[in-house]
């Protein structure tokens, strides 16, 4: 009997090692073009990129790519989109409003794309 009880608790504590694992599989990693222009908008980018369930983002100057790594499971790819079109910064999925990008900076007033 002692032992049944037991083997249900060694069994509870396996699975919650396995469901934990399976959390950390739900990582994806993944580049998309994020218009800006200088190291303003950089760090503003990756400030913006960085919601809930992201574990990075790195902003590229140069190439205007984005490289995210986030939690499927926390957070959805629109949402980070989202938040980098609310800060100001066109993505390929989500554009900035007027009156946002408006208030960038002189510096940061990329070309929009089309
Ligand atoms: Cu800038």
């Amino acid at each position: 009997m002692i032992y049944s009880i037991l083997i249900s608790v060694a069994m509870f504590f396996f699975g919650s090692i396995i469901a934990h694992t399976n959390d950390v599989d739900q990582t994806q990693k993944t580049e998309f073009i994020v218009y800006g222009n200088c190291d303003m908008c950089e760090a503003r980018i990756e400030k913006a990129a960085n919601v809930d369930g992201v574990k990075s983002a790195d902003w590229d100057k140069s190439t205007k790519m984005l490289t995210v790594e986030y939690d499927t499971e926390i957070v959805e790819l629109k949402t980070i989109h989202e938040s980098i079109a609310a800060a100001g910064h066109d993505t390929e999925l989500a554009k900035a409003s007027d009156s946002v990008y408006a208030k960038l900076p002189m510096c940061c007033k990329y070309d929009r794309p089309e």
